[in-house]
């Protein structure tokens, strides 16, 4: 099978695709689109209108990174990227779905602060969960620093591709420079997980490069 991935340079969602992709072995093609732009092709593909979309050369079209991640893990189960022992499982699925909300918090946090007059009670609800998960992850990672050699699962990629995605956006620009979205240096269980897995060729293959975007205006 081989796959075409439709995706954007700076997507967080679409590197996890494409990480998954890479830790099982599977080849594909990658077509960048803008999905704010008019010329995007997502609605050929997708109801939601959004990417990342996996298309199969039998011409399925999967979409929503977190349907896709859960497809190939179906289709393609090894390498597994879920641990086989059910507790570890339900702790990466629950560790997966941290590293999910996460993003959308902090891209809600993001673009109330893009907004020409943010409401600070909104921004500091989302700014109260961005913290709290942030804690409660590096509580986890805290504790699973003792399992030596424990294989990558998605709950890490969502995790990472979440933690460095945010950290892209500051340095491109996109997002305001947030003191709360500085997880390296002040998670440091945290920061341990992910610039291990930085180091992996999936994510090395993978670092997020800006598009011509202006963020500011598609949120005002
Ligand atoms: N829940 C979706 C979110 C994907 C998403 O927000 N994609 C952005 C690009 S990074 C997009 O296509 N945005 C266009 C839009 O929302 O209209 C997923 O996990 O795939």
């Amino acid at each position: 099978m081989a796959f075409t991935l439709i995706n954007a340079r700076p997507s967080p969602f679409g590197r996890k695709v494409a990480i998954a992709l890479r830790e099982k072995g599977l080849d594909y093609d990658v077509q960048y689109d803008v999905p704010w732009g008019d010329q995007t092709c997502t609605p050929q593909y997708s109801p939601l209108q959004q990417l990342p979309i996996l298309i199969t050369d039998a011409g399925e079209n999967i979409y929503d990174s977190v349907y896709i991640l859960d497809w190939l893990e179906a289709r393609y189960p090894q390498p597994a990227l879920l641990p086989a022992d059910l507790d570890a499982r339900l702790a990466a699925m629950q560790r997966r779905l941290l590293g999910e909300r996460l993003l959308e918090v902090a891209q809600a946090l993001i673009f109330e602060l893009l907004r020409p007059d943010p409401s600070a009670p909104w921004v500091e609800r989302q700014s109260r969960k961005v913290e709290g998960v942030q804690a409660e992850l590096e509580r986890q990672y805290t504790a699973l620093a003792s399992q030596a050699g424990r294989a990558l699962d998605l709950g890490d990629i969502a995790v990472a591709t979440t933690l460095l995605g945010l950290e892209f956006a500051m340095s491109w620009g996109v997002s305001p420079d947030i003191a709360i979205l500085h997880w390296r240096g002040t998670y440091p269980a945290l920061t341990g997980a992910v610039a291990g897995m930085e180091t992996r060729p999936s994510f090395a293959a993978t670092v997020p490069q800006p598009m011509d975007v202006n963020l500011q205006a598609t949120v005002a």
